[in-house]
């Protein structure tokens, strides 16, 4: 299997992070890709049509896109144990998708500095993003700390561990561990775990 990859892809290092804590990080190959909505550069777009990262190649060719449906596909090729079951399901999914639209939301920000040319900077619209990003971390902080404590790793404490180093990475001037103590602490040591730890993005 080939997983088209970027080390600073906060979707891909949720792929990164499951293949590590189950233990099939050997099973796959990583291949670099990088580029942008204006410049797919080399991304597998004869694999995932949408252009992004991570993108898979099966064994026999076949591909696996978007961060959720390859997570989920590796957990249960190990067996694993990341969604729960029953109504628990519902709830690590919908954190898993909370986490992910933080994502979605920090990487637009990105986009719009990096990508968009000077003359064509918006700043209203990246506040819109921002704050986006800003009720979802709310939301964590004010609804989720439950299932973020959990003792079992699960795919929402995956996912939000990813999205708030993430803004970290990217946002560090937004000072998101303002006013949410709790989220803040448990991030603190999510972030030492060995799949975590193994998996920060280089600078740049
Ligand atoms: N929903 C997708 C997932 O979860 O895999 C988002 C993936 C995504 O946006 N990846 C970024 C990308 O490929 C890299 S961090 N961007 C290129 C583009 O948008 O053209």
């Amino acid at each position: 299997m080939k997983l088209f990859s970027s080390p600073t892809s906060p979707y891909v290092r949720k792929v990164l992070v499951i293949l590590r804590e189950t233990g099939q990080l050997a099973d796959v190959e990583l291949a670099a890709a990088g580029g942008t909505p204006l410049n797919p550069g080399t991304m597998p777009r004869d694999l995932n049509p949408l252009g992004k990262i991570p993108a898979l190649a099966l064994d026999d060719g076949q591909p696996l896109y978007d961060s959720r449906v390859i997570c989920r596909f590796f957990n249960e090729r190990a067996n694993g144990d990341l969604y729960g079951s029953g109504d628990a399901t519902w709830q690590l999914q919908t954190l898993e998708a909370t986490a992910d639209g933080i994502l979605d939301a920090a990487i637009l920000m990105v986009y719009e500095a990096r990508v968009r040319p000077d003359d064509k900077q918006f700043a209203d619209w990246i506040e819109g993003q921002w704050r986006k990003v800003d009720t979802a971390l709310d939301a964590l902080e004010a609804s989720w700390m439950d299932t973020l404590n959990g003792d079992a790793l699960n795919i929402g404490q995956i996912a939000v561990g990813c999205a708030l180093a993430y803004i970290d990475f990217r946002h560090a001037d937004r000072n998101w561990r303002e006013g949410r103590p709790n989220l803040a602490a448990w991030e603190a040591e999510f972030a030492k775990r060995d799949s975590m730890l193994a998996t920060v993005p280089p600078a740049g």
